[in-house]
């Protein structure tokens, strides 16, 4: 039987990067692994990451795995009928109710495979926001969809362990047994891989998929979701091959604007990120709070990953209009960008819909026969 595992959890709580690890691992034991992201528009920083590990990659674009629930049981099924003993699926960062609408009517309608737990990621300064009494710029009904996610989880898991002090290292599992204390829960580090083993071969053996659904005000769940804009932007990039830009500097540059800009208006970010592909070369940035640190890092380029096209791929969901959104990044496109001639290929900003889903189980369904 394959296996599904979904990985949940808010914008920048470090999905991605956990599902590469977590692929990987389950590559080196011999496993054949394909893997799903999740948007609302397309062109993926995610999924260009994802491919890297060199697995299956599936894309649901355009609509989010609850509200086209049979383009995400067809993506699963494309990956197994290519091999796919296990599958891991990411969904969008904004998306609550899963349990209610994407794993119970797995466990009703597919029984011939082998649906595990949902973990829910959750990055430690958010989750200090809302339990640890930090103050918080993210508008309460995004906070909202925060806590359904870890209500709803089989499996909470605090992120980046290894940013945390030895305080916050005491502080956060006590604060997650108090108020999960049914839970399976942890912190984890998907860059050091503290908590990795702890949390994934159980994972692996487990049956309780899916035993929680929770109320949800979908008003406010739709309000969570609409307060962030949403941009996804290929751009592709004119440069000589005699030519050699510090694409790092560069997209630091444009990331630190994309920022400094933003902090004018004191609208919290959810998550920043791009790919940045020049003379064979690939850089990756990230940011994922108003005020966090802009990464920027070259992420070896080998084989047939190589990307020949020099290309940027920049997705930004942040707490303020999809318009501001598109206009902000088009004038930082062109200012920092300006040393080449770039032409826009796609640029889609938008402000997500109202959340209606394929199917909605108010009770878990009954178990496996
Ligand atoms: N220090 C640290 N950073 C991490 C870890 N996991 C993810 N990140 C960083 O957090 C940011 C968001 O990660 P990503 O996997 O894209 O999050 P997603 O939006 O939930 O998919 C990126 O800059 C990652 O490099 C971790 O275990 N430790
Ligand atoms: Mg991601």
């Amino acid at each position: 039987m394959a296996k599904l595992i979904l990985i949940g959890g808010f914008l920048g709580s470090g999905k991605t990067t956990l599902l590469a690890e977590t692929a990987k691992k389950l590559a080196s034991q011999g496993e054949t692994v394909g893997l799903v992201t999740n948007d609302q528009a397309p062109e993926l920083v995610d999924t260009r990451l994802l491919r890297r590990t060199g697995m299956e990659v599936a894309e649901v674009a355009g609509s989010c795995f609850c509200c086209n629930f049979d383009g995400f049981i067809h993506s699963v099924q494309s990956l197994i009928s290519q091999g796919a003993e296990t599958v891991l699926a990411e969904p969008v960062g904004s998306c609550t109710d899963l349990s209610a609408t994407v794993l119970n009517p797995v466990k009703k309608f597919h029984h011939d495979w082998n649906l595990l737990p949902l973990t829910v990621l959750v990055d430690p300064r958010r989750f200090l926001e809302i339990f640890g009494g930090q103050p918080s710029r993210m508008e309460t009904d995004a906070l909202y969809i925060m806590k359904l996610q870890m209500e709803e989880a089989d499996r909470i898991l605090v992120s980046k362990s290894d940013t945390l002090s030895r305080e916050e290292k005491s502080q956060i599992p006590t604060l997650l047994k108090n108020v999960f204390p049914e839970k399976t829960t942890g912190l984890i580090s998907a860059r050091t891989g503290e908590g990795m083993e702890d949390w994934l071969t159980p994972l692996l053996v487990a049956e309780d998929a899916g035993t929680k659904i929770v109320p949800v005000d979908y008003d406010r769940y739709a309000h969570g979701e609409a307060v962030l804009g949403w941009l996804n932007a290929a751009v592709a990039v004119r440069v000589q091959p005699e030519d050699s830009p510090d694409a790092a500097a560069l997209l630091t540059g444009l990331l630190k604007a994309f920022q400094s800009e933003v902090q004018k208006s004191g609208s919290e970010i959810g998550h920043v990120k791009a790919v940045f592909n020049i003379h064979q070369r690939e850089f990756v940035a990230n940011l994922t709070s108003l005020n966090g640190t802009v990464h920027v890092r070259e992420v070896p380029a080998s084989g047939d990953l190589k990307e020949t096209a020099n290309r940027l791929i920049f997705n930004a969901r942040v707490q303020m209009s999809p318009e501001s959104l598109e206009l902000l990044v088009r004038r930082l496109f062109a200012e920092i960008l300006s040393p080449f001639g770039i032409e826009i290929e796609t640029l889609r900003s938008l402000m997500p819909g109202r959340p209606n889903p394929t199917h909605r189980f108010s009770e878990p369904a009954g178990e496996k026969p």
